[in-house]
């Protein structure tokens, strides 16, 4: 018996596939708007890791030991894979990468407002792998099974990467928990500096979120901003205790009846303003990336140049074979 149902325009057939899991690939036929919420959410978060590298590519020369630079430089390393797999993930939409840098060098596109936060010693290092990884994973699990097929594909291989740099940073904090008196103050102050910009990156609350119930339809997003939020927040108070460490919430608590942990409020106007390009460290980021852009442009035309002869040399070749 054929249970399809018959799909009468263009847009319920393609939610009618949404619908059941079928995945959706790039020559598909898509609404328009899940195409560009597709590029906008795609090149974001390509954006996000390269400019994730900026605050720890910092520390590369400062990491207190070799083992310690060798596993910061790989993690680094990786964030730069990240962003190509996700640039690549994007251009099957019909943008090219050329475009995505501009968008984000004019400030158009966006990126995690988390990378807008000073990385001010090394126990900052730990702090981003644990918590800010340790968020970005919250995030990233489900997007494993988001409805477009590149984007679900590099998601897969990305999460694995990113659960070995979460373990880093919770490493580098565990030393430190049981180190001297100095090194346990510079766990906790670095802990109690980035956990509110943590919970942020989940995006605002589900009310002040312009595209959630969009995407949650099109199964881009398979769970909201608040509920990834709780379950981050469940882990890390759990957490944080095998550090002897503390979060900095006085609200933090366990709530019985919700089987889940109370949190404080989140400071919106600092979010709002961060995204919006006054954090501290925004004008910073930025520069650095227009920079290492402008300065890789002889790495570009080198590149360029090369394929062309290559071109050439082949096509040679190919007449050769064809005489
Ligand atoms: N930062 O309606 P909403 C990482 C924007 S880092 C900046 O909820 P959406 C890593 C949002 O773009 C993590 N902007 O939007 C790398 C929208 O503005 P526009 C990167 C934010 O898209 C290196 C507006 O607020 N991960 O992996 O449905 C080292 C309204 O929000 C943020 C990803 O990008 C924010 N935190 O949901 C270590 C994951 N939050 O675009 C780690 C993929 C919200 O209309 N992205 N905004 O101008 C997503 O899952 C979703 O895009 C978000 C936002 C949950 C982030």
């Amino acid at each position: 018996m054929n249970t399809e149902s018959v799909a009468v325009t263009p847009e319920e057939h393609f939610q009618d596939k949404v619908n059941r899991e079928v995945k959706i690939e790039p020559r598909d036929w898509m609404p328009e708007k899940y195409r560009q919420t597709l590029i906008r959410q795609i090149s974001q978060h390509a954006h996000s890791e390269i400019v994730g590298m900026l605050p720890e590519g910092n520390w590369i020369t400062r990491a207190p030991s070799l083992r310690r630079k060798a596993t910061l430089i790989a993690k680094v390393q990786d964030e730069a894979g990240h962003g190509l797999y996700l640039y690549s993930a994007a251009e099957t939409l019909g943008i090219s990468r050329a475009e995505m840098i501009d968008q984000l060098h004019s400030g158009k596109a966006k990126y995690s407002s988390i990378f807008n936060y000073p990385t001010l010693n090394w126990a900052d290092i730990g702090a981003i792998g644990w918590l800010v990884d340790g968020a970005a994973i919250m995030n990233q699990v489900p997007l494993c099974r988001t409805s477009y097929g590149p984007y679900a594909r590099a998601m897969v291989r990305i999460c694995k990467e990113e659960s070995f740099h979460q373990r880093q940073g919770f490493e580098i904090l565990l030393t430190l928990s049981k180190g001297t008196e100095a090194q346990r103050r510079m766990c906790q102050d670095a802990i109690n500096r980035w956990w509110w910009p943590s919970i942020m990156m989940f995006g605002p609350s589900d009310d002040a979120s312009p595209h959630t119930a969009q995407s949650m339809k099109w199964k881009i997003k398979r769970i909201s901003n608040d509920e990834l939020r709780q379950k981050f927040v469940d882990v890390i108070a759990e957490q944080v205790k095998i550090l002897g460490m503390t979060l900095p919430d006085e609200a933090l608590a366990w709530n019985e009846a919700r089987g889940h942990y109370d949190f404080g409020t989140i400071n919106w106007e600092e979010f709002w303003n961060v995204i919006s390009g006054n954090g501290p460290c925004n004008r910073e980021r930025i520069a650095a990336r227009i920079a290492a852009h402008e300065e890789g442009a002889w790495v570009r035309e080198a590149a360029s140049a090369f394929a062309e002869k290559q071109r050439q040399r082949s096509g040679g070749k190919d007449e050769k074979a064809v005489a």
